[in-house]
């Protein structure tokens, strides 16, 4: 099998290159990629049977002939950091929407069996008493630019499967934790601020939750979807992770050997959702999956060690990142 990833140098599709690697040895991998910020050729570089084409998804003719060559396309490409969208829209329209696009079109065209990447962001958010979980009958109600963008991509899979049956597949997923995440994320800006003995930053009250899932269950589930999945179903994946961020905040802190409560509020981010949770029974019941790294705690031990043992990895990123968040107030 012939697979074209897309998005695959940066957090999520570079764990999932990685692994694919070595549990689909049979096959090989196309990582299409524009090389942005969050892109880094070294996360694939030298993976035996992996080529890496630095290529915009928003160009037509750079998709069309990757896609043609293709069995598979696993859609992970886009611009993901909600805190960009609210400085500058019009990257995540370009890549989220264009680029989704262009890759159905080509899948369209040459027949491809295609899984959209997408997040639990779609459905807005939940009140922290508010009983239900995010099922995929939920209605779409983004919030952020960011996820107004993905909602929009996923809507354009759902047309072009019942229009043109396209062969896909959709998953939303909650926030993911693990290495080669960007150093603006959450986790690793926290783990990274204490390495540079920075007290972690938290937006607004600190009370906002979200449903941590290690980046490795995040794949095997993508995968169980390709496998099993049925064509034009949505899979929602979650690992029942919910936290707060200050509770995140304070177990970094003591697994770091700070005092828990060292840390600062700064800024909120407009429009922050408050909470969200999967509801993962679908995915579950339907096709056998469930996590392996169910102990957070450990998660985020092994975590916090991967940044301190690559720190050439996310060195030159870490100013700009900093100074970037700094003119917010955050
Ligand atoms: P990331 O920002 O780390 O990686 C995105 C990659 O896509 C980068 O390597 C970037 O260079 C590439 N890219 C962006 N625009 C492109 C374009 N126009 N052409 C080619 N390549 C382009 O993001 P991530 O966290 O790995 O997210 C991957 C996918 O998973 C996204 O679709 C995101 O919406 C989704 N997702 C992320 C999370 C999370 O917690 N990080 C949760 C659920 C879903
Ligand atoms: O410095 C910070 N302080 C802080 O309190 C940062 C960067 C974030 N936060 C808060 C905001 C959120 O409540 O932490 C939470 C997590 O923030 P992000 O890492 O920016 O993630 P989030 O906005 O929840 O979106 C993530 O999950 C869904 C991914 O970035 C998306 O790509 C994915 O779709």
């Amino acid at each position: 099998m012939h697979i074209l990833i897309t998005g695959g140098a940066g957090f999520i599709g570079t764990n999932f290159v990685r692994t694919t690697v070595e549990t689909h040895p049979g096959s090989t991998i196309t990582v299409l990629d524009k090389i942005g910020y969050a892109g880094n050729p070294a996360n694939v570089e030298g993976l035996p049977g992996v080529t890496l084409v630095v290529g915009d998804i928003a160009e037509k003719d750079i998709v069309d002939p990757l896609v043609k060559a293709a069995d598979l396309v696993v859609h992970f490409a886009a611009e993901s950091h909600n805190d960009n969208s609210l400085l500058d829209p019009s990257p995540f329209i370009y890549s989220n929407i264009v680029g989704t696009f262009n890759i159905l079109e080509a899948c369209r065209k040459y027949k491809v069996r295609l899984h959209h990447i997408s997040t639990d962001e779609v459905y807005g958010d939940l009140a922290l008493d508010d009983p239900n979980a995010f099922t995929d009958a939920t209605p779409y109600m983004p919030s952020s630019p960011y996820s107004a963008s993905k909602a929009g991509s996923d809507m354009l899979v759902r047309a072009w499967v019942r229009s043109f049956g396209v062969e896909a597949t959709i998953s939303n997923c909650s926030n993911n934790y693990g290495p080669y995440q960007h150093i603006e994320k959450f986790i690793p800006r926290m783990i990274t601020n204490r390495i540079d003995g920075v007290r972690p930053k938290l937006y607004g009250d600190g009370l906002n939750v979200r449903d941590w899932i290690h980046v490795l269950d995040h794949n095997t589930a993508v995968w169980a979807i390709i496998e099993k999945g049925r064509i034009g179903e949505t899979y929602l994946i979650g690992a029942d992770g919910e936290m707060n961020n200050k509770n995140v905040v304070m177990l970094l802190n003591e697994l770091m050997g700070f005092a828990p409560d060292d840390y600062e509020h700064v800024a909120d981010r407009a429009g922050h959702d408050r909470r969200y949770a999967i509801d993962n029974t679908k995915l579950c019941e339907e096709l056998g999956w469930a996590p392996h790294f169910v102990d957070f705690r450990s998660g985020l031990e092994d975590t916090i060690e991967w940044y301190r043992s690559n720190e050439s990895w996310w060195r030159a990123a870490k100013a700009e990142t900093e100074a970037k968040y700094a003119a917010q107030g955050q």
